[in-house]
C-alpha cells in the first residue's frame, strides 16, 4: 500500500517526546516528528519518532492496531514527517520508559529516498561534501544535534555573561565602504552605483560605539574571501566581538578568559546529556591562562630549528612542531610585532616595534585576537600612512576622533573556532549550519 500524504489540518501535537513517560500511562496523546528508525518484527512494528526534544517509540502490533494502520506502520520509511495519535503505555525498553500505542497516524510528507547516510551513528562513513549537499537532513544526525545544542548554550552564556557586566549588544553594518583587517581579503559587492564590501569585522564601528555606550558587543557574521581550503577557515563566520572603554589589553584578556570559563561551566551545567552522547569532556583551565610573549616563542622556535624570523606570523603548523605540553590547551600569545597587526592596534610606548596585542590559542588553533586600540587621531593617521592605506577613505571613521574617543580595548572571538576547541570538531564546517567556503555557495 502506498502511504497517502495528508495535511496538518486540525492535528496539533499535545506532547513532545521528552514528556512521554510511564507517569502518562493511558493518556491520549498526539506526537509529531520525523521517523528516525523502523524495526520490523513481523507482527510488531517499532517506529522511532524524533522531535526537537528527543525520541519516542510508537509500537504497532498486528491485531491491536487496525489493519490499515498496521500496514501503514509496515510501509513507513525513515525521514517521513509523521503525526501519531495514540495511548501511552509503560515500556521499560523504550526511550523514557514508555511507548505510544497508535490509534491513528498521518504522514504529512513521505520520504521518497533513502538518505545517503545514517542519522543514528556518531560518525558518518560518507564524506563531508555528500553530507553538506543535504545539510538539513545531515543536521538530523544525533551528533550534530548535540553540537548545535551546545553552540546554543555557548551563545546564550556569552550574552548573559556580558549583559551582567553592563555591556550593550549592538548591530553594525555588514555592507561597508573600507577594509579593516589588513591581510584578509574582501568580498566586493554592488551598492547601488558604487562598489562596497562585505564587512570583514565590526572593528571600526564597535570602537566608535565605545564613545557612546562604553562597553559593547556583537555576535554576528564576518566575511573573509579566504583563498585557501583548510579545516579552520570559512568565508562567512560568526564572530563574538567585544569592545570596552577605559580598558587596555590586559583588562580584556582577563575578561575573555573569564568568559571562556563561564562558557565551559554553563555547557557542563545545561548540556550533560549532549556531553554524554558525544563522550565529550570539557577542557579544564586554570586562571590566569599562561601568556607567552611573541619574541620568546620566536626564540624557542628558532632554537627548535624552525626557519622563522622575528616579524613573521606564526602558523598552526609551526606551533604544532613546538612540542610543549604547556601549549596544549588555552593560552595567550602576547605583544606581537606592530607590523603583523592592523592599523588600529596600539604600539607600545616604550618599544613601538611591538604592540599591545594578543591572540588566544587552543593548541595550534587561533580562537581570538584582540588589543588595546589607538584612541588619538594623529596616531591613527600615522599608522594608516605607514601601512599604505588611503587616509581619505577613512574620513567617516577619523571624524569622530575629534570628539574624545575614550581609551579602549577589545577582541574578536570566532564562534566556530571556539566550538572546534570545546567540542573537539575536526572540520570547522561542522561547527556551522550552512558553511561557506571557496567551493561552496549552496545550500
Ligand atoms: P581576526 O582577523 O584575528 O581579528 O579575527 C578574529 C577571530 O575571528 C575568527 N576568524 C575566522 N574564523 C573562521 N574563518 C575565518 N576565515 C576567520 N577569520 C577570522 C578567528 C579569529 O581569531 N577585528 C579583529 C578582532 C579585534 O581585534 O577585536 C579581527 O577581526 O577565531
Amino acid at each position: 500500500m502506498e502511504i497517502k500524504e495528508e495535511d496538518l489540518g486540525q492535528w496539533r501535537r499535545t506532547h513532545y517526546s521528552s514528556e512521554i513517560g510511564p507517569s502518562m500511562a493511558d493518556r491520549e496523546v498526539v506526537v509529531m516528528g520525523w521517523v528516525s528508525s523502523v524495526r520490523d518484527h513481523g507482527n510488531i512494528q517499532f517506529i522511532i519518532i524524533k522531535d526537537s526534544q528527543g525520541e519516542v517509540q510508537v509500537t504497532a502490533k498486528k491485531g491491536e492496531a487496525g489493519e490499515q494502520l498496521f500496514s501503514m506502520a509496515q510501509e513507513v520509511k525513515e525521514h517521513t514527517a509523521l503525526g501519531v495519535k495514540g495511548k501511552v503505555r509503560p515500556q521499560a525498553k523504550a526511550p523514557n520508559g514508555a511507548e505510544v500505542v497508535p490509534t491513528e497516524m498521518r504522514a504529512f510528507s513521505v520520504a521518497r529516498k533513502a538518505a545517503p547516510f545514517m542519522t543514528q551513528g556518531k560518525t558518518s562513513p560518507v564524506g563531508i561534501d555528500t553530507r553538506l549537499d543535504l545539510r538539513a537532513v545531515d543536521l538530523r544526525r544525533g551528533q550534530l544535534g548535540a553540537i548545535f545544542r551546545i553552540r546554543q548554550t555557548v551563545v546564550n552564556s556569552v550574552r548573559e555573561f556580558l549583559l551582567r557586566q553592563q555591556f550593550m549588544e549592538v548591530s553594525t553594518p555588514k555592507m561597508i565602504a573600507t577594509a579593516t583587517e589588513g591581510g584578509a581579503a574582501l568580498f566586493p559587492i554592488f551598492y547601488y552605483d558604487r562598489e562596497a564590501f562585505l564587512a570583514q569585522s565590526p572593528q571600526l564601528y564597535k570602537e566608535q560605539l565605545t564613545m557612546a555606550f562604553e562597553s559593547v558587543f556583537e555576535i554576528g557574521p564576518i566575511f573573509r574571501a579566504e583563498p585557501s581550503r583548510t579545516n579552520r577557515h570559512l568565508s562567512e563566520a560568526i564572530s563574538i566581538d567585544v569592545e570596552r572603554a577605559f580598558a587596555d589589553y590586559h583588562d580584556v584578556m582577563a575578561l575573555l578568559e573569564r568568559m571562556i570559563v563561564n562558557i565551559i561551566d554553563t555547557v557542563k551545567e545545561r548540556n550533560p546529556a549532549d556531553l554524554k552522547f558525544l563522550e565529550l569532556e570539557m577542557p579544564k583551565l586554570e586562571l590566569p591562562l599562561p601568556k607567552y610573549a611573541y619574541s620568546d616563542l620566536i626564540d624557542r622556535l628558532q632554537e627548535a630549528g624552525e626557519r622563522i624570523q622575528w616579524g613573521d606570523d606564526i602558523s598552526p603548523q609551526v606551533m604544532k612542531n613546538l612540542q610543549d605540553e604547556r601549549l596544549d590547551g588555552f593560552y595567550f600569545i602576547v605583544d606581537w610585532p606592530t607590523s603583523t597587526k592592523p592599523f588600529y592596534v596600539k604600539p607600545k610606548a616604550d618599544d613601538p616595534r611591538v604592540c599591545e596585542s594578543f591572540d588566544l590559542m587552543f593548541g595550534p588553533l587561533e580562537l581570538s585576537s584582540g588589543s588595546t586600540r589607538i584612541n588619538r587621531k594623529d596616531q591613527l593617521v600615522e599608522r594608516m600612512q605607514k601601512q599604505g592605506l588611503k587616509v581619505d577613505a577613512f574620513d567617516y571613521h577619523l571624524r569622530v576622533f575629534d570628539y574624545g574617543v575614550p581609551p579602549h580595548a577589545g577582541f574578536g572571538l570566532g564562534l566556530e573556532r571556539l566550538m572546534m576547541a570545546i567540542a573537539k570538531i575536526e572540520n570547522i564546517r561542522d561547527a556551522t549550519f550552512y558553511p561557506r567556503d571557496i567551493d561552496r555557495l549552496a545550500p
